[in-house]
């Protein structure tokens, strides 16, 4: 960890400005070995944290890289807790570049995706789910989802975690004594007060796991799929949510071959929209593999929009998709009852069960508000005021806090029928470190690199 890292931090392409980072023990000296500053002013003659106006030049050949603003930051008050270097440059590809490699050919070393950020956590300014919150936050695509990893990123989680924890801890440690100074005037932990205490942890790690569907959906979008027969709307329906044509429209059927995934937000709420081929029995090589992609698509969402042809009679391929989306939660849209109607909607109705089914005439910009509404209603309750709540966003975290659930669940069964306390400490134990996953407090180097390995370079 002692080599110090370079990268262009910005996104590349045509800027403004373009911001290239070092980080590490050297990084100071690396600047300034490529500075020169107005009358000759070297960089570290600059103070702290102050920009300053001057170039960036190979000296091996006295070329001039590029015009820029640059400030060094002495360890530990910066991002990564070690020295660093901000280089402005022009933006666009050619000036961060090669500031960039001349930075290398002084010695420092190309960062990983992530690594600035890697090392905030190693050097302990950021706990691991803070770290992650780094990544959300870049990658947000709504104001709600940025401020649930805002707020992660400000502690909110890690402080939820370290208070279980906390319980946890103090549990083992009466355990221990209990076990190992039994002769002593400590007083025992009954196991009415261990069981007291694991019913607290259970409670809170239940009341965190409840946020995180919810957390999904924020941090992705709902992931909606239209699914229908072929002819029936269904891309109609796409561009008459996104309000421009993205889809191609046309009269025959089958004009959808692939998947077509779009982010809109409605309200705030963010979707993710996915339209998909018409699905039938086809001898076209094309055609089917979009409607095996248009089936596969439907095991991740996590709500269908299913569409019928109110003008053609009901086939079997309609029954087809009601079969299939029994097993989702989903709206019905009745279409183009613009046209004479082969069906009503009572009878549509009666196989869908308790579904809600919306007259639409998609053509005519028709039971499109109606549609919105109810997804509103579905996924929108309000009752999570999100400035102030912690919502777990995060799948690892998830996986994390229902591996612990079944830990503190275990350990409360065995504390119910008074098993012998170093028993009971086993799953206290195990939870305590699956939650300490969480922060990273008890992580390997594996997880770490994976996390890690999903940022950009240069942060
Ligand atoms: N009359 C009427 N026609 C509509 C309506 N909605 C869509 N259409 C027409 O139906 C045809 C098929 O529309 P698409 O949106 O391409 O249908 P699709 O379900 O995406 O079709 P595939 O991609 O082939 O599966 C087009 O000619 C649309 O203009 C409606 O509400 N009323
Ligand atoms: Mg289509």
């Amino acid at each position: 960890m002692l080599d110090t890292i370079a990268a262009i931090s910005t996104a590349v392409g045509e800027a403004g400005i373009g911001i290239v980072r070092l980080s590490g023990k050297n990084a100071i000296d690396i600047g300034n070995s490529v500075f020169k500053g107005i009358k000759d002013k070297e960089l570290i003659e600059t103070s702290n944290r102050r920009l300053t106006y001057g170039h960036i030049i190979d000296h091996d050949n006295n070329q001039i890289i590029d015009e820029v603003l640059i400030a060094y930051m002495k360890e530990p008050y910066t991002y990564t807790k070690e020295n660093m270097v901000e280089i402005y440059c022009h933006g666009g590809i050619i000036p961060v570049k090669k500031t960039l490699e001349l930075l290398l050919k002084k010695g420092a070393r190309l960062a990983e995706p992530g690594e600035f950020t890697k090392r905030a956590f190693l050097n302990g300014r950021l706990d691991l789910s803070q770290a992650e919150a780094v990544i959300d936050i870049i990658k947000s695509k709504t104001d709600k989802s940025f401020q649930v990893s805002l707020n992660q990123l400000e502690g909110s989680l890690s402080s939820q975690i370290k208070g279980i924890r906390n319980i946890l801890l103090s549990m083992i440690a009466h355990i221990e004594v209990s076990i190992d100074f039994p002769d002593e005037d400590v007083e025992d932990i009954t196991y009415e007060e261990l069981e007291r205490d694991a019913y607290k942890v259970k409670s809170n790690i239940e009341k965190l796991l409840s946020t995180a569907d919810r957390g999904k959906i924020l941090r992705d979008g709902i992931n909606t799929v239209i699914l229908g027969k072929p002819n029936v709307g269904k891309s109609s329906l796409l561009n008459a949510i996104l309000r421009e044509n993205r889809a191609i429209v046309t009269d025959i059927p089958g004009t959808t071959r692939d998947i077509i995934e779009e982010f809109i937000n409605i309200d705030g709420i963010p979707l993710k929209i996915i339209d998909t081929a018409g699905i039938r029995e086809t001898d076209d090589i094309v055609e089917k593999i979009g409607v095996d992609r248009a089936k596969e698509s439907l095991e991740n969402a996590d709500l269908l929009i299913a569409v019928f042809d109110a003008s053609r009679d009901l086939t079997k391929e309609d029954m087809d998709i009601i079969e299939l989306s029994n097993s989702k939660k989903s709206i019905i849209i009745l279409n183009k009852t613009d046209l004479p109607s082969k069906f009503t909607k009572d009878s549509i109705e009666e196989l869908v069960g308790d579904r809600e089914v919306i007259t639409a005439s998609i053509a005519k910009g028709i039971g499109i508000d109606v549609l919105e509404k109810n997804i509103k209603d579905m996924f929108y309750s309000g009752k999570i005021d999100i400035e102030s709540d912690t919502v777990v966003t995060n799948i690892r975290h998830k996986n994390q806090l229902e591996k612990s659930l079944k830990n503190i669940d275990s350990a409360i069964e065995d504390i119910k029928s008074m098993v012998p306390l170093d028993c009971v400490e086993v799953d206290l134990r195990n939870c305590w470190e699956n939650l300490g996953e969480i922060s990273g407090d008890t992580i390997g180097e594996d997880i770490l690199d994976k996390i890690f390995s999903e940022f950009c370079i240069g942060k």
